[in-house]
């Protein structure tokens, strides 16, 4: 059988250094791009078609788990109707204000999706994983379990925390900032449950594909997020660092941006200021109560009826949603 990368689970190959799996002699076990991104930090940014998850999403059978797993920051569940089987993990806890209850964000999805079975964790912060690990004793013992979701969303850190935890010894699954780390299908055995760690789903749109390095850094939020509010009226602007801008026009609101603390959030002036407005712009009408999602970036909270407009150079994705919190 051909040999996988213990980072990232493609196939090792010795001829070809251009192409992905490559190694310079058969005995390394991690290809040349994880070697370079655990040791330099740096990353070949593969960009993975649809086709190679959709592939592994038609091995999935219905008695296998599949534990879909979103980050908390943008909440992403396209994918989640798709399986039978499921047990929805919401990662980064860390992330959002410690003022956020566990209960409301577990009452939102199971309102709104319709998912009863929700676990909250933070890999970074080991919070839950021991509930996480024995509703998988319970659930899971025997089958295959499948961890699925976006890219970035934190499955092979969240994997190699519970390794570390529960077999004494460093979870080895490479893991970055960058989206499509992992390649393809990793088992683990963590305990004794099988766990497969999965290349996470790409959205085609999301801005994260078109960002440099260091840009990309800079979204992946390693602390609370301190929100940002900003008391709005009548019409203007605000600049979301170099993202986007968004042109506002309500008669009374309020606008409260989740986003990393690394990134400049600043009002502007609507009348002399010409910054992105020759960029491509799209119009929202967001009422009472609602959040506009910008993947892979963050959300803004409204609190009143609001016409915006977002201005952007890249591509941007974004969704409307209840508001979360
Ligand atoms: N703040 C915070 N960041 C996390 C946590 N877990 C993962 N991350 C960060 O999220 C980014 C993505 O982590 P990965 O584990 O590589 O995500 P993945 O879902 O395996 O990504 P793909 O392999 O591309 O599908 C990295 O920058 C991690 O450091 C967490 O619990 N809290
Ligand atoms: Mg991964």
């Amino acid at each position: 059988m051909n040999k996988k990368c213990i980072g990232c689970g493609i196939i090792l190959q010795e001829e070809n250094k251009l192409m992905d799996g490559y190694i310079s002699s058969s005995d390394h076990r991690l290809c040349e791009r994880c070697f370079k991104i655990k040791n330099y930090g740096q990353n070949k940014v593969i960009l993975t078609g649809n086709e190679d998850y959709l592939k592994i999403f038609n091995n999935i059978s219905d008695n296998d788990l599949v534990v879909y797993v979103s980050s908390l920051l943008t909440l992403n569940l396209d994918y989640v109707k798709r399986f039978k089987n499921i047990l929805l993990v919401l990662t980064k806890r860390d992330i959002l204000p410690k003022s956020v209850k566990n209960e409301k964000i577990v009452n939102y999805v199971s309102t709104i999706y319709n998912i009863k079975d929700v676990v909250v964790v933070s890999a970074f912060k080991k919070v839950n994983l021991d509930v996480l690990y024995n509703k998988l004793e319970k659930i899971g013992k025997g089958k295959k379990i499948y961890f699925v979701g976006s890219t970035n969303s934190g499955k092979s850190t969240l994997i190699n925390e519970m390794i570390k935890s529960y077999n004494g010894i460093d979870g080895e699954i490479t893991v970055s900032s960058f989206p499509s780390t992992t390649l393809s299908t990793i088992d683990v055995k963590i305990g004794n449950l099988d766990i497969i760690d999965t290349p996470g789903i790409v959205c085609e749109d999301s801005i994260i594909n078109f960002l440099d390095l260091k840009s990309i850094k800079r979204l992946n939020s390693k602390k609370e997020i301190k929100p940002i509010t900003f008391q709005i009226k009548g019409n203007g602007s605000i600049l979301l660092d170099q993202l986007c801008r968004i042109d506002y026009d309500t008669d009374i609101s309020s606008m409260t941006f989740y986003v990393a603390n690394s990134l400049n959030v600043d009002k502007i002036s609507l009348n002399n200021n010409i910054r992105m407005l020759n960029y491509k712009s799209s119009t929202y009408n967001i009422s009472n109560d609602q959040d506009l999602v910008i993947e892979d970036v963050g959300f803004i909270k409204f609190t009143n009826p609001v016409k915006i407009k977002l201005y952007y150079k890249d591509n941007i994705s974004v969704r409307i949603r209840d508001n979360l919190i």
